[in-house]
């Protein structure tokens, strides 16, 4: 537990996030759960003004449906998730072969969904939810048991706190800010902290300096030198805190100076909305956790629960596609503890990825019969073994140009990817 408080003496610069311990069971993990739940989860992504017409988003919706505070609290006060199940959470993530969970204690609306001593606006005291109640503990209860880690998603900037907004009065919101993250590492432990909303687009003095992410990022290492933090504590992105966040997207293949994680939503939101059921595709799903785990990042995969607390049943339902895919043959070998591959340059066909001396190339378009696959080498070396997990099909390794023609003696064994795994010795 972090009961350290902070001070002096502890020099974070030279703490490599490549390679420290600290960051070791992050790197290795891959793969996680984001959860978006809040007040705003209450309205299930549909406001209705009182001239009758329907207004539609999600963890914005307050903003975008312009909703006034007074009626977006009255709106609160009815929230209740009394079906929150934390086991239900924790066995979605694990069933999906997600090895961290990160919920949001606190998004852009400034609700607390836990019981914070700096404001009343929080699940505990506003709302109609069980008072004895608190989802957080519940779920770090759930996730210790489970051996997964919880960290918590924390936006910076806050719609509901008047002192945030006003330059004169951001200190007293930077105290509160401060006291309530203090709260959340002395209360649960988190082994992670995901902030967001340092970008605030009501300043227009831009109240959250480099310094003031500097000054933030020293202070939780000090309550918690253990703690791994994303880079949007602060301005300067690839500078601040453990990894870079690209969101939406799966970078190039070259991302230089910065651990990275990839957050994704399974469909177009990442709060619960009712009428949005756009969901991807298992397939979509499981080769994008391939691709960003062979350029060495993480894949951080969101649900929404619904008013009550539930994670949708299509969200469940690919979850758990994953998830059986990742147990299939060993193919999370392809994933866990592995990254970027290094030694070859992406291929066309699907991904590669290096764990010790073990590549991985996961096919997704494997070839005709009798057809290569061309694998590129970025530096010498000599492949001694190769082999198609979940198969006993084998695998001709021939030298061509300027690297390897891989050439399988059967079909495809997967429709997700079939894995050829090689073993590899670097030469030269
Ligand atoms: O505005 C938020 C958004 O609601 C969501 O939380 C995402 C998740 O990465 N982050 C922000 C936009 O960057």
């Amino acid at each position: 537990p972090a009961t350290a408080e902070p001070g002096p003496g502890t020099d974070y610069a030279s703490d490599d996030p490549f390679t420290s311990a600290r960051t070791d069971w992050w790197r290795q993990d891959r793969f996680g759960m984001f959860i978006h739940f809040g007040a705003y989860s209450q309205l299930e992504g549909e406001y209705t003004r009182a001239d009758g017409t329907v207004c539609r988003d999600a963890e914005w919706i307050k903003r975008n449906c312009q909703i006034s505070t007074s009626a977006y609290e009255d709106m609160a006060q009815g929230f209740d998730p009394s079906s929150f199940d934390a086991k239900a959470v924790v066995k979605a993530a694990k069933d999906a072969g997600q090895r961290y969970i990160v919920i949001t204690s606190k998004h852009h609306d400034g609700y607390a969904m836990w019981p914070t001593k700096q404001n009343a606006w929080n699940l505990r005291d506003h709302s109609s939810f069980d008072k004895r109640r608190d989802i957080l503990a519940e779920l770090k209860t759930a996730a210790d048991r489970a051996g997964i880690k919880l960290g918590f998603y924390y936006s910076i900037w806050d719609w509901h706190d008047p002192d945030f907004a006003d330059p004169a009065t951001f200190p007293k919101y930077r105290e509160r800010m401060y006291a309530q993250l203090k709260e959340l590492i002395d209360g649960y432990d988190p082994a992670l902290l995901w902030f967001d909303g340092e970008w605030d687009a009501d300043n227009p003095t831009n109240t959250w300096s480099p310094k003031d992410g500097e000054q933030l990022e020293a202070y939780l290492r000090g309550l918690d030198p253990d703690l791994i933090i994303n880079n949007r504590v602060g301005k300067r992105r690839v500078v601040d805190g453990d990894y870079g966040t690209p969101e939406q997207e799966i970078p190039g293949s070259q991302v230089a100076g910065q651990l990275w994680e990839s957050c994704m939503t399974l469909n177009g939101h990442w709060g619960f909305a009712k009428y949005d059921q756009n969901w991807k595709s298992p397939q979509t799903l499981a080769r994008n956790l391939l691709d960003i785990a062979g350029r060495g990042g993480n894949y951080l995969l969101n649900v929404g629960p619904d008013k009550l607390g539930r994670i949708p049943q299509p969200s469940v339902d690919r979850l758990r596609e994953i998830g059986s895919w990742l147990r299939t043959s060993g193919q999370g070998r392809a994933v866990y503890g592995a990254g970027n591959a290094g030694l070859v340059t992406e291929p066309g066909w699907g991904s590669v990825s290096r764990s010790g001396n073990k590549l991985y190339a996961s096919v997704t378009s494997w070839p005709a019969a009798g057809q290569p696959l061309h694998l590129t080498a970025r530096a010498p070396f000599e492949v001694t073994r190769a082999r198609v997990l979940g198969s006993d099909q084998k695998v001709a390794v021939t030298a061509a140009g300027d690297g390897f023609d891989l050439t399988p003696s059967g079909g495809a064994v997967n429709d997700i990817a079939s894995v050829i795994e090689l073993t590899v010795k670097p030469s030269g």
